[in-house]
């Protein structure tokens, strides 16, 4: 059993929002259009308190971009982004949402980012998506979304490790930064995960 897990698509991570990852908003009309192709269609949603941590204006003297260590882990500073409530924060309107069953919200815990749809950054703790798709049935996830130098690849990552079958969906992501990408899809080679494109699916 399959499933396409929609990464973050949500209108800060696209051209306009306060995190743009270039291109984002292309992937879009994909998404959609893969949805049908699908048994069951989950999505996450970066959902941060205001004031996170992974946030440079929570850190004095600090600026966008910078790489701190917090909580014994390498962290990005990013503008702020997804701060729940606001409207950047929601699915994107453009992404369709009547096939969505479930919606896995990460990155609530004020201390500690989460890229990954299955824990936080320091594996601290489940969101339950794992059991979530064991419990209907799931073998295979196939991800799109985006930011696929992050998210995408962390989510990739633990759900190799969670023992799913694990396809990314290329031409259905975007990345933050290319260079980075490039060593995030060789690692999810190395590690089992498989990369497709959305013209493997659609017919
Ligand atoms: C993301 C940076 C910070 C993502 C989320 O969705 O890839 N990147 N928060
Ligand atoms: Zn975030």
């Amino acid at each position: 059993m399959k499933a396409l897990l929609l990464i973050d698509i949500q209108p800060d991570f696209v051209p306009g929002g306060r995190l743009p990852v270039p291109d984002g908003d292309t992937i879009i009309p994909l998404a959609n259009a893969l949805q049908p192709h699908f048994e069951l269609v989950v999505a996450t949603q970066d959902w941060h308190p205001a004031g996170h941590q992974s946030f440079a204006s929570s850190h004095a003297g600090h600026a966008v971009f910078d790489r701190i260590s917090l909580h014994g882990h390498e962290q990005v500073l990013w503008p702020d982004h997804c701060v729940q409530g606001t409207p950047g924060a929601a699915l994107h309107p453009q992404l369709d949402q009547h096939r969505i069953e479930a919606i896995f919200r990460k990155g609530t815990n004020p201390e500690i980012d989460s890229y990954s749809g299955f824990f936080d950054n320091g594996h601290l703790k489940s969101t339950g998506l794992a059991d979530y798709l064991r419990g209907r049935g799931v073998t295979e996830v196939y991800l799109a979304g985006l930011a696929a130098d992050y998210c995408v690849y962390f989510t990739a990552k633990d759900a190799l490790t969670e023992g799913f079958a694990t396809y990314v969906i290329e031409d259905a992501t975007r990345a933050i930064d290319a260079e980075g990408y490039a060593g995030a899809r060789a690692d999810v080679q190395h590690r089992g995960g498989q990369l497709i494109q959305s013209a493997d699916l659609l017919p």
